[in-house]
């Protein structure tokens, strides 16, 4: 049988602009943000100490600059916004607001037309317990969806908190807050307690709300829904778990044969795990080459782009992290799957996926159902889709999803899993994003 595919024309009408515009000149291709580009004359020698190949140093200076020209106008360090901690987060409690900007002043970020931004600060809790400040924003569509099943605007992808430790890194008395890098359940943490702050600081948020991640996000909704089977939270309509990262044990069993993978995970996992066991040495997984690249991405505040050229190398880690009790008693902790959660979960998972691998998500799926037959929980595969796309891949389905539960449609209970598969053939669907983008200087550039 033929499927018919709803038809919708698309026409873009041009109308040609009649007040007083600034000459077109080339588009520039140079980074256009000066703000934050490290300083050339002190860029060689904090290059330099990690005694990197002429190439590499180049390229990381590169990549550096190229992840400032990104930043919002600042680096959040300056920016009072996140640097000024108001007094009462030394004893505010997990889920409280402590600062709100109503309106953020966009013109730096890169936001579809007719979305506004207020930005907050609130309340957290780290892996152990410890109530820490974090950031998060809300986004605001023009014209928000209605649905019947709730009352007040739909509480989901809208509230987007930073993971505790980026954004706000220091408490009120300037101690460090690190970024605890795939102990899922303080991000799962960070997702509960900014909603709730959320709707404290706007009572037009409807008391629902879904959880939804992707990637290290993905394992975030997750292990948030862990979380809410053992602490209940009023509202609580379900959870989209993308790509989602279900364990550090899962990330490296799959990189086997990847050293440089398993270098760039174990760094940036270990970089702040002594914020949960006191007596950790970053040390214990990682080499002396390693730990002078380590040093070297912290000084420069990096990011993926930086963390992605330092540490491409095959030689930073030492050969016995698996046997190690922290790597056994981390993973333990902080692992996805197999354990109660609470439901309606949808699972959103490509099957050529390099970041996040198929089999491990399958595996946490798997486990999950077999302990939890009863629960509800929706496992979607997208043939031949890799990491950040399944989202476009899959967006009717989630989607969907969503607004189900926000119109009260009660998800299926028990498992299910389905593979889902392109109109046409794999091959014929471009697999990554291939642009990035610039801050448009001309009115030709948007035309
Ligand atoms: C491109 O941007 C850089 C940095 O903002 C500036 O110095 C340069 O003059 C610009 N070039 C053009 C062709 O606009
Ligand atoms: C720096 O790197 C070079 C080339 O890889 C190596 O020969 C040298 O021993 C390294 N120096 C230090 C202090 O590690
Ligand atoms: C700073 O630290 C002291 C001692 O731990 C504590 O009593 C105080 O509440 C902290 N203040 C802030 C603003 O966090
Ligand atoms: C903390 O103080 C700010 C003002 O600095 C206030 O807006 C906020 O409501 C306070 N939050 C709590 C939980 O006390
Ligand atoms: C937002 O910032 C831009 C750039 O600094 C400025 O030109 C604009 O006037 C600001 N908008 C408002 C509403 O303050
Ligand atoms: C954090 O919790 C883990 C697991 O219970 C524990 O082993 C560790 O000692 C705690 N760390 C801190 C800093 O309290
Ligand atoms: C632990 O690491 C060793 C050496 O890299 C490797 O041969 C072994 O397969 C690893 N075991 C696990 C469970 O990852
Ligand atoms: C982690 O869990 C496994 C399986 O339950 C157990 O064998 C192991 O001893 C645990 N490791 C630590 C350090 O607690
Ligand atoms: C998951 O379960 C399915 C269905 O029982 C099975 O076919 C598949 O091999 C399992 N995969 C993994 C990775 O456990
Ligand atoms: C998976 O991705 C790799 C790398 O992009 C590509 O070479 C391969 O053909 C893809 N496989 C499928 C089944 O799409
Ligand atoms: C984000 C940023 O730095 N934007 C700058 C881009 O370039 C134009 C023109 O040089 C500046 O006006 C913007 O401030
Ligand atoms: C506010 C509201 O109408 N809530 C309802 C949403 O749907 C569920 C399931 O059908 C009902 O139990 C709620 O009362």
């Amino acid at each position: 049988m033929m499927r018919l595919l709803p038809l919708i024309l698309l026409a873009q009408l041009s109308t040609a602009q009649t007040s007083q515009i600034p000459a077109a000149e080339p588009q520039n291709t140079t980074f256009n943000a000066t703000y934050g580009q490290i300083n050339p004359s002190q860029a060689e020698a904090r290059i330099a100490r990690a005694n990197l190949s002429e190439e590499l140093s180049a390229a990381v200076l590169v990549a550096a600059n190229f992840e400032r020209s990104n930043w919002a106008g600042s680096s959040t360090q300056l920016d009072p916004f996140y640097d000024d901690i108001p007094s009462n987060a030394s004893t505010a409690p997990a889920g409280s607001v402590i600062k709100i900007e109503q309106y953020t002043n966009t013109s730096f970020y890169t936001l579809a037309p007719n979305v506004a931004l207020s930005r907050f600060l609130f309340m957290t809790e780290n892996f152990n317990g410890t109530a820490i400040p974090a950031s998060a924003f809300v986004l605001w569509p023009w014209m928000p969806r209605q649905f019947s099943n709730i009352s007040g605007l739909p509480v989901v992808v809208v509230v987007a908190p930073d993971y505790a430790g980026l954004g706000v890194d220091h408490d009120g008395n300037g101690t460090y807050i690190p970024h605890q890098y795939l102990a899922y359940p303080a991000h799962g943490n960070d997702l509960i307690y900014s909603v709730q702050a959320a709707q404290k600081a706007w009572p037009a948020l409807s008391k629902e709300f879904i959880v939804m991640g992707h990637s290290q996000g993905g394992g975030a909704a997750w292990s948030a829904a862990q979380i809410l089977a053992r602490n209940p939270v009023e509202g609580y309509l379900g959870t989209v778990a993308g790509s989602p990262g279900t364990s550090l044990q899962a990330s490296l069993t799959f990189n086997q044969g990847k050293p440089a993978s398993i270098g760039s995970y174990l760094l940036r996992a270990g970089l702040n795990i002594k914020s949960i066991f006191p007596s950790f040495n970053l040390g214990t997984w990682i080499n002396e080459k390693g730990l002078r690249i380590a040093s070297l991405l912290q000084d420069l505040q990096g990011c993926q782009s930086v963390a992605l050229e330092l540490l491409g190398q095959t030689d930073l880690y030492k050969q016995n992290w698996n046997s190690t009790w922290y790597f056994s008693r981390f993973n333990n902790l902080t692992s996805n799957g197999g354990k109660p959660f609470a439901g309606p979960m949808l699972v959103l998972q490509g099957t050529n996926d390099s970041s996040v691998f198929e089999p491990g998500t399958t595996a946490a799926v798997n486990a999950t159902c077999a302990s939890f037959p009863n629960h509800s929980l929706q496992y979607a595969m997208f043939q031949g889709v890799s990491h950040v796309p399944v989202l476009n891949a899959g967006q009717q389905i989630w989607l969907e999803w969503i607004a189900d539960r926000f119109n009260g449609i009660p998800a299926s209970k028990g498992c299910s899993s389905t593979l889902y598969k392109p109109e046409l053939s794999v091959a014929s669907y471009q697999k990554e994003l291939k642009l990035f983008l610039q801050y448009p200087e001309y009115g030709y550039e948007t035309a």
